[in-house]
């Protein structure tokens, strides 16, 4: 490490007023969970690159994600998806997870690619499809049973085309009744994070279309259920950092999927096209935990930041790589605001001095900071670069093409 940048920081950022100490501590509990979709082949509507050494089976998409883990200390969990990482076996997979330092994270449920599905699944206008889809979560809530999973994530593709095509409200009461069994399930520590998307694959209306609507639903259904924000579901200039301090001060914020996006929900790594957002979203969560009050504190503790990325031209490791560690770094910047400052700022109206407050901690360079800490750790200093040096991408390489599809 190089100790005089790491002095030179070290100074700066106590003139600044921060407390290094516990920016590291902040920094050592960070977890992102990868997901096991984000391992393997996926693409557009146009095309589905077929890459080498892609795992064939969820067992090997574990063994990539351990590697991502181990390079970089941030990502001991990862997300599963039921039908793709079907297997016979959970507590089997869950050992093997085990094995490699990781846990089964939020269990994902697929309701879109049956072709009952096509007109919708729990707002099927047909009530046996209707069940089929209940029946589905139901099978994926006993799954993450047996996997010791906190979090069911819900998504739904359900949504119409065309005018007149769906009964709106019918599809509303439809989507909370079959909900409300699902909750029903769940044990007292489980989770139901309700995920929503403003359009696509339906381009009239989605039957969760927006943060309001997950978030009604969330509140009819009980403290168990909680808003899941993937950056890319929104509007074109929705403010996103907005929506999650709403949600954290209703303590209804479950959890993220980080993703890029420059026109819609494009996946793309975390933090590659607008890094200061996903900074102003951790402002927003760090300003909950200091001054939230006690129990928003103890939600932020629980928010679930999830990676959820389609890795189409991209080699999927590295690109989990790139992916975690932009979230980091943000993370690491957020750290670096002086709250206290801000709000001081923002108490004599003084806007561009709060503003100044925000972003001078966006302007700093991490790099000391983080080398730090992943020294500290016992982790290489550059987890990119030691991935690529190391033999493993190589290694997979005999698994050959053609993996397991999405
Ligand atoms: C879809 O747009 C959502 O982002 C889902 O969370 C996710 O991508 C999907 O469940 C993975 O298949
Ligand atoms: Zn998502
Ligand atoms: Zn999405
Ligand atoms: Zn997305």
């Amino acid at each position: 490490m190089n100790d005089r940048a790491y002095a030179l920081f070290e100074e700066q950022q106590t003139a600044r007023g921060i407390n290094l100490v516990e920016v590291k501590a902040s920094l050592k509990a960070l977890r992102i969970e990868t997901p096991s979709w984000g391992y393997g082949d996926s693409g557009t509507r146009f095309k589905v690159f077929q890459k080498a050494g892609v795992p064939r089976n969820p067992f090997e998409k574990f063994q990539d994600a351990a590697e991502v883990h181990r390079l970089t200390g941030l990502a001991p969990s990862v997300a599963i998806h039921i039908p793709w990482d079907k297997t016979e076996d959970y507590g089997k997979l869950r050992s093997h997870a085990e094995s490699l330092g990781l846990s089964i994270g939020a269990v994902n449920p697929n309701l879109f690619q049956e072709d009952e599905y096509m007109l919708g699944s729990v707002t099927n206008a047909d009530a046996s499809i209707r069940r089929m889809a209940i029946n589905h979560l139901l099978e994926c809530v006993d799954i993450a049973k047996e996997t010791r999973s906190r979090d069911l994530s819900l998504w739904f593709a359900d949504g119409t085309n065309y005018p007149g095509q769906g009964h709106i409200r019918n599809r509303k009461r439809w989507m909370q009744e079959a909900l409300e069994e699902v909750y029903k399930a769940l044990n007292a520590d489980m989770r139901l994070l309700i995920e929503y998307k403003c359009f696509e694959p339906a381009f009239y209306h989605t039957d969760l279309a927006d943060w309001g609507m997950a978030y009604n639903l969330a509140q009819k259904l009980g403290p168990q259920a909680e808003v899941l924000v993937d950056t890319g579901h929104h509007l074109p200039g929705a403010n996103i950092e907005h929506i999650v301090a709403y949600l954290l001060d209703e303590r209804r914020l479950g959890g993220f999927h980080f993703n890029s996006r420059k026109y819609a929900d494009d996946d793309l790594i975390a933090g590659s096209i607008n890094p200061y957002e996903l900074f102003l979203i951790f402002y927003q969560i760090l300003s909950a935990r200091q001054d939230g009050g006690a129990e928003v504190a103890e939600s932020v503790e629980h928010i679930a930041y999830m990676i959820d990325q389609s890795h189409n031209i991209e080699q999927k490791i590295p690109a989990m790589l790139r992916s975690v560690l932009n979230v980091q770094t943000q993370y690491a910047k957020a750290l670096l605001i002086h709250l206290d400052e801000v709000n001081a700022a923002a108490a004599r109206n003084d806007v561009l001095g709060a503003e100044h407050a925000v972003r001078s901690a966006f302007e700093c360079d991490v790099t000391p900071l983080l080398h730090a800490v992943r020294e500290e750790q016992g982790l290489p200093l550059d987890p990119m670069k030691s991935y690529l040096a190391g033999s493993y991408g190589d290694s997979i390489l005999a698994r050959g093409k053609g993996g397991a599809s999405w």
